[in-house]
């Protein structure tokens, strides 16, 4: 399936918030390239969350250019920015990424599609599966959603709410019960049913919990075993103002699960969208949709370009 973007007011603004960050304001080192230019733009990079890796890799890429005479002003230094982000967000592309939106994968053969949705508590996992079913069920779709957070009081509740409110179907658990069993019995429930798709809420107590690590193999064991194939894919859901504590979350979480793709939720709450390119450059982990806000149309498709294009031309 494609996720078009959207065009609206909201987006706009989101976008041009990371430019507010003063990142593309590089006139200052636009005198030439000398030691201290470097320091400043890598201490930018880092304080618009690209993190250790990109930034080193940026600022490498800034002072080669340099050296050799081909950055001579800040219109240039721009450029070259640009251009490296727009290559580190090109790398390993998977299959379904392009500049219009974002393909999810789709099961190929009989049965539903299966996405599987992790990530710690609060970053808003419940909030996008009722989003993402929210849009799906408008593209004409059947949509079951399952409440695999069995232990948070009121979990099961929120995503009940929100499958009512969007036309999903909905499969429960027992309260405290196993998260392994409700994701069984929502892909049976989807075969049964003739879903077209079925999402699977998980519970995201902290990550340095061992216990929730070992019942996320459990679940996604579960749901291979039940259906080839699937899940389709395992979306990670981050919070886009934690920072470079989103690298620490998907570095955890991959242990437990092939992470396909990322959820930056809460895009509208920052200004620094750095953490983008820091996820691409670390695990090749492509950003697909993007949460602009609290209500169920505030999700979009990461689009590369328009990215590019906020943060680097901007008004100034
Ligand atoms: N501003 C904003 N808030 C969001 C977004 N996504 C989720 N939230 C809020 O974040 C809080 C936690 O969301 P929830 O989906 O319950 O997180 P979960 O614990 O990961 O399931 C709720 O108050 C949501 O309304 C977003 O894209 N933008
Ligand atoms: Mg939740």
């Amino acid at each position: 399936m494609r996720l078009f973007r959207k065009k609206d007011e909201t987006r706009k603004s989101i976008w041009k918030k990371m430019v507010d960050l003063a990142l593309t304001d590089v006139r200052v080192l636009a005198t030439g390239m000398d030691d201290e230019s470097l320091e400043e733009l890598e201490e930018r990079l880092l304080a618009a969350d690209f993190g250790v890796p990109a930034t080193l890799r940026l600022v490498e890429h800034v002072e080669s250019l340099a050296r050799r005479g081909k950055i001579r002003g800040g219109g240039q230094l721009r450029e070259a920015l640009k251009e490296e982000v727009a290559r580190i967000l090109a790398e390993d592309d998977g299959p379904g990424r392009s500049t219009e939106g974002v393909e999810l994968a789709e099961n190929p053969g009989d049965g539903p599609t299966v996405y599987l949705v992790v990530g710690v508590n609060g970053v808003g996992k419940t909030t996008s599966i009722a989003k993402l079913a929210h849009y799906l069920v408008q593209q004409g779709k059947s949509v079951l959603v399952a409440a695999g957070d069995t232990y948070r009081a009121g979990a099961v509740k929120q995503l009940e709410t929100w499958a009512t409110r969007v036309g999903a179907d909905f499969v429960r658990g027992k309260e405290g019960g196993d998260p392994a069993a409700v994701a069984f019995d929502a892909v049976e429930a989807g075969i049964a049913r003739g879903a077209d798709v079925v999402i699977v809420d998980t519970a995201g107590r902290l990550h340095t919990n061992r216990g929730l690590m070992d019942e996320l193999r459990k679940v996604d064991r579960v749901i291979r075993r039940r259906l080839e194939g699937a899940p389709h894919e395992t979306l990670i859901v981050l919070d886009a103002t934690v920072g470079q504590n989103a690298v620490a979350q998907v570095r955890a979480f991959r242990e437990a699960a092939e992470l396909s793709g990322i959820i930056l939720a809460k895009m509208d709450s920052t200004a620094r969208g750095g953490i983008v390119v820091a996820l691409r450059q670390e695990f090749g982990l492509p950003v697909k949709l993007v949460g602009l806000g609290e209500k169920v149309e505030d999700l979009d498709a990461f689009d590369p370009q328009e990215f590019l294009q906020g943060v680097f031309d901007g008004e100034r």
